[in-house]
Order: C-alpha cells, then sequence, then structure tokens
C-alpha cells in the first residue's frame, strides 16, 4: 500500500512538474549542456534536425496558444465533415512521428476524426515496425499502418495512404509537425462551406536546433520563382483588401507549401488527386496548387488554424535516381502539363532541366482537358499577378549587336549596376534577356549622366528610362 502510493506520488509529480517545465513545453527551447554537444551533434546527422533535443521532449507537450484573439472567440458548426489524417514517413525519428500524432489526437475533438493513417516509404529503422505497431494499438483513436513495398517517394505514399482513407476529408501532414489547439475545426468548416476550397493551415516553425515553438504569420502567402522553387512571399495589399483587414478571414494563397492541407476527399478524386508519375520529393506541391487554380477550385491559408513543422537545412534522406534528376523531372511533369508557353522562363532559367526525360504526362493532360481547365496565363493574371514571371513579354533571347557579334551581357553582376558587353555565347544565362532581365527581376535602364555608354540594370520600374526600341534585332525564341 505504502509503496503504491508513493509510486503514484512520483508520478503525479513528474507529471505536474513535466507539464509546467519540463524540457520544451510551452513550446520552449531545449538547450543541450555542453558536454553533451559532441553527442547531439552526431545525433543531429540522422534526421538533420536535433534528435537529442526531440527525445528529450515529451510526445505530449504543452504549446502556446498562438491564435490571433479574434480567432479563439470564433464559433464553429456543430455538424463537420470528419477527416482521415495522413502522414507519410520516411526513416522518421520516433518522437517527432510520435508527436505529431499525439498532438492531432490530442488537439483534434475525436468525432471529428475519422482515423490516423500512417504510411511507411519502405524504411529501414527497426523500431518503425513492429514496435510501431504495437504502440500504436494503446491510442484512443484507430492509427492504420500501411507499408509501401518499395521506397515510392511521398507522392505515391499520400496516394496510397488516401486510398485507404474513410473519412469525408483527408487531412495531409509531415510526419514531424505538431498541431495547436483549435487547428483542426476551421478547416473542417471551410470546406463544409464551400467542398471545392483545398486549405491550409499557418504553417508555425518549430526549431531544427531547440525545438522551440514559434507561431508564423499570417502576413505570408506561397508563391514560387521562375526555378520553381516554393517561396514564401508577403501578403499583397490586394488581398488584405479583399479580406477588408480582418486577418481572421482566409487568405487566398497562390500556392501551398505542400504538407500540411486538408481536402475534401471527393473532391481530391475529382481533381485528379495526384501525379502518380513523381518520384521522392518535389513539385508536387505546385503541380497541386496550379490545378486546383486554373480548374476551378481554390487554395487558401486559413489563419485561425496553427500547425507546426520542424524545418530542415538538409534533407536528412536518400533520392534514388539523385536529388537534381528526381526534382527536375517533377519539375518538368508539372511545367510540361500547366505552364502552357510560361514553362520557356523555367527552361531558360534552369537550361540542363530540358535534358531530364520526365516520362508520359499524356494521362495529366487529358485530365487537364477534361476538367476544362484555365490556361497558366489567367493564372498568373488573376491568382498571381505578383508573380515574377512576366505576364507579358515581347520577347525573350539576347540582344546582339549584329556588326560586332557581341551581347549585352549582365556580367553576373546583381542589383543596379552597369551591364557589359561579351562575345555572344549563345547559351543564354548572363546573356538571356527579356528587357526585364529573367534572372534578377531588373531591367535595362538608360545610361547614366556620367557614362553616356553603358545602360545599368535598375529596379524594373516601368518608366521611359526603362522603355527600348527594338530595330534591326535578331532575337532568339
Ligand atoms: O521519399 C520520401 N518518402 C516520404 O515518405 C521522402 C519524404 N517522405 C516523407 C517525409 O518523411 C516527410 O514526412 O514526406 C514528408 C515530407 O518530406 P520532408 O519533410 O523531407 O519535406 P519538406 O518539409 O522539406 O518539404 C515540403 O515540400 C515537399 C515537396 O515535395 C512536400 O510537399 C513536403 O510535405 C513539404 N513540407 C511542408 O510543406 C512543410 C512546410 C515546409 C515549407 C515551406
Ligand atoms: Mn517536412
Amino acid at each position: 500500500m505504502f509503496v503504491c502510493i508513493c509510486v503514484l506520488c512520483v508520478c503525479l509529480t513528474a507529471v505536474i512538474s513535466r507539464n509546467q517545465e519540463g524540457p520544451g513545453e510551452m513550446g520552449k527551447a531545449v538547450l543541450i549542456p555542453k558536454d553533451d554537444q559532441e553527442k547531439m551533434k552526431e545525433l543531429f546527422k540522422i534526421n538533420q534536425f536535433n534528435l537529442m533535443a526531440s527525445d528529450l521532449i515529451a510526445l505530449n507537450r504543452s504549446l502556446p496558444d498562438v491564435r490571433l484573439e479574434g480567432c479563439k472567440t470564433k464559433v464553429y458548426p456543430d455538424e463537420l465533415p470528419n477527416t482521415s489524417v495522413v502522414i507519410v514517413f520516411h526513416n522518421e525519428a520516433w518522437s517527432t512521428l510520435l508527436r505529431t500524432v499525439y498532438s492531432v489526437i490530442n488537439r483534434s475533438p475525436h468525432y471529428l476524426l475519422s482515423e490516423v493513417i500512417l504510411v511507411d516509404d519502405a524504411s529501414e529503422r527497426d523500431f518503425l515496425k513492429l514496435t510501431l505497431e504495437n504502440y500504436v494499438k494503446n491510442l484512443e483513436v484507430p492509427v492504420k499502418i500501411i507499408r509501401m513495398e518499395e521506397r515510392s517517394g511521398l507522392i505515391r505514399a499520400r496516394l496510397r495512404g488516401a486510398a485507404a482513407s474513410k473519412g469525408q476529408v483527408i487531412t495531409f501532414l509531415d510526419a514531424h509537425c505538431e498541431c495547436t489547439l483549435g487547428w483542426l475545426e476551421p478547416l473542417l468548416a471551410r470546406i463544409k462551406e464551400d467542398r471545392k476550397t483545398v486549405v491550409c493551415p499557418i504553417i508555425d516553425v518549430i526549431s531544427d536546433d531547440t525545438f522551440e515553438y514559434m507561431a508564423g504569420s499570417d502576413m505570408t502567402y506561397g508563391g514560387f520563382n521562375w526555378k520553381l522553387n516554393f517561396r514564401w512571399y508577403p501578403v499583397p495589399q490586394r488581398e488584405m483588401d479583399r479580406r477588408k483587414g480582418d486577418r481572421t478571414l482566409p487568405v487566398r494563397t497562390p500556392t501551398m507549401a505542400g504538407g500540411l492541407f486538408s481536402i475534401d476527399r471527393n473532391y481530391f478524386e475529382e481533381i485528379g488527386t495526384y501525379d502518380a508519375g513523381m518520384d521522392i520529393w518535389g513539385g508536387e506541391n505546385l503541380e497541386m496548387s496550379f490545378r486546383i487554380w486554373q480548374c476551378g477550385g481554390s487554395l487558401e491559408i486559413v489563419t485561425c488554424s496553427h500547425v507546426g513543422h520542424v524545418f530542415r537545412k538538409a534533407t536528412p534522406y536518400t533520392f534514388p535516381g539523385g536529388t537534381g534528376h528526381v526534382i527536375n523531372k517533377n519539375n518538368r511533369r508539372l511545367a510540361e502539363v500547366w505552364m502552357d508557353e510560361f514553362k520557356d522562363f523555367f527552361y531558360i532559367i534552369s537550361p540542363g532541366v530540358v535534358k531530364v526525360d520526365y516520362g508520359d504526362v499524356s494521362v495529366r493532360k487529358t485530365l487537364r482537358e477534361n476538367l476544362k481547365c484555365k490556361p497558366f496565363s489567367w493564372y498568373l493574371e488573376n491568382i498571381y499577378p505578383d508573380s515574377q514571371i512576366p505576364r507579358r513579354y515581347y520577347s525573350l533571347g539576347e540582344i546582339r549587336n549584329v556588326e560586332t557579334n557581341q551581347c549585352l551581357d549582365n556580367m553576373g553582376r546583381k542589383e543596379n549596376e552597369k551591364v557589359g558587353i561579351f562575345n555572344c555565347h549563345g547559351m543564354g544565362g548572363n546573356q538571356r534577356l527579356t528587357l526585364r532581365h529573367v534572372n534578377s527581376n531588373q531591367c535595362l535602364d538608360e545610361p547614366s549622366e556620367e557614362d553616356k555608354m553603358v545602360p545599368t540594370m535598375q529596379d524594373c520600374s516601368g518608366t521611359r528610362s526603362q522603355q527600348w526600341l527594338l530595330r534591326n534585332m535578331t532575337l532568339g525564341a
């Protein structure tokens, strides 16, 4: 009896003290003592995040409520569609994977959770096999584990998870996330309002070094650059105006980061799920973003929903086939199917990409026809007018003096500097110009007073000094 009570006491104290001041509680940073830092660095390499810190933090750690005040008091309909949560992983760490699962289970109303589906993309770690299977049996929400027979990449793994799911909505998460209080209801409520809206939470930052939880901003949204890299950009004024300054209203975003979103399951099918021809990692997020917008849906960041994600600086896993090859292939597939003539901008920036075999995209082109999707120019005009890709351009090529066979060349210089003149090499690169330079978003401006000969590169302003007459010129395609 005495022992029993004593054990209980210890447990109880442990629970209480952990919830208030245990490592990482309330999303605080975990600092590793000097003596352990060698070991910490070793462990960091396994997942490219501070595994030692993560392992010290409780699987159900507490987090701050980072929502806007206006979000905390919002009331959502009682009848919301339920969701399956699909989490794909390859060699994920135990603590981050389970913390993701716990945060879903502990911070979602259970009647809205159909199930959690873990899709193991052929991981090689023992603890992700039987140990994981036995562990999830004791959780309060059904957790299903699906195993890919071979390494397939996150796109085909998600497709498998989606096909096995039963919820009215499918919610995808990366395997190193933490959902915060009230994350789910606003996502589901928005889908209930409009089933063709695909919704993302605000993605908060979990530090890869300390696992500190840092609120993301409701003032950034998704875009991309000419290399087809996803990037965050400030929400433009037109979108603030559309929401009449109410920051608790969803932001219409041109693209999504890709890892964290909810979609009506029937709509997911209707709109063509994913491109199963894409391998391992990359491209699927832009592919889906373009497809949703061009084919009549919309993509939003629901600013009342916050989910954390461990952002890493490097990839911990292998890319069978080579990183560059895989990403180029995926990007080519999306450019060929969705970007019409604007794909040329991508190819010009990354000349190597056109050599990559991207397989057969006819099924995806047929999908685009069947869905009667709008052209990419419509997307640029209406959804992403602030894109770096010029919506209208006269021509793309080199500017050559036909007498001397010399070309304008930006000489690798960057901002607001003189352009140079160099022998034409026909390779594009620094000589590939629109009158807006494709690499730097700088425009050819008239020579300054001191130097009457050589034009300079200046921020594109649309003023007369940047207007040029094209005459007697051969403009390459
Ligand atoms: O071969 C693989 N098989 C997998 O199952 C490779 C990865 N994966 C899993 C992996 O374990 C993880 O759970 O897929 C998930 C995503 O992989 P990450 O975490 O290495 O990707 P990321 O967070 O660096 O990349 C972002 O872009 C990807 C492009 O393909 C995906 O869309 C990711 O889901 C996406 N992550 C996010 O959107 C979170 C916010 C990051 C930003 C910006
Ligand atoms: Mn991730």
